[in-house]
């Protein structure tokens, strides 16, 4: 079993049901264990989009990172995901963030996730769950890599999910 943290985010439709349907789908990889609260934030990258709504979730799961890789991609699908644009619009987007400690570069998956430390919009929400998380790699804590952040974009927790929320775990 490996604790796996997935990045939620959607900036099309009813983003709020797009990712209360990606917590559920979640509950199918494995048992849940953390989760932030809601964040709205200011995309990053293709800056002529919508505001996206963000969050951070820990499951421990019993798949290994490529089928966890797959099943997230299966929860896309199902929300109706169209990848169009790199870094554009989006209904549903799932990242794999972390798995366990592992770290790996293989076509399509790397872990830790390459730009996680880079974006207010991961770290904001991962301090809030996990603030003592250690990036494998970088060998920083979640609280740490926010500290050192030059990424200035604005994010505000807008609302949280008390159904996972389980304080004091880390
Ligand atoms: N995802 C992107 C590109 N830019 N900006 C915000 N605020 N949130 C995201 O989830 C996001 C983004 C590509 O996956
Ligand atoms: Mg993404
Ligand atoms: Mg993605």
């Amino acid at each position: 079993m490996a604790e796996a943290w997935i990045g939620l985010g959607s900036n099309v439709g009813d983003r709020r049901e797009y990712l209360r349907a990606a917590l559920s789908g979640l509950r199918r990889c494995g048992e849940p264990r953390r989760a932030s609260s809601l964040y709205e934030t200011e995309p990053v990258g293709l800056k002529e989009q919508g505001a996206f709504l963000n969050a951070v979730a820990c499951i421990e799961t019993a798949l290994p990172p490529r089928a966890l890789l797959d099943a997230l991609l299966g929860i896309e699908l199902e929300q109706g995901r169209t990848r169009r644009v790199r870094f554009g619009p989006r209904t549903l987007d799932l990242d794999l963030l972390f798995y366990g400690e592992a770290v790996m570069d293989e076509p399509g998956l790397r872990l830790p996730h390459p730009r996680l430390h880079e974006r207010r919009f991961v770290l904001a929400p991962l301090c809030e769950a996990a603030p003592n998380l250690v990036h494998p790699l970088l060998r920083l804590t979640a609280g740490e890599l926010l500290e050192r952040l030059e990424d200035a974009s604005h994010v505000a927790a807008i609302e949280s999910y008390p159904e996972w929320a389980e304080p004091g775990v880390y």
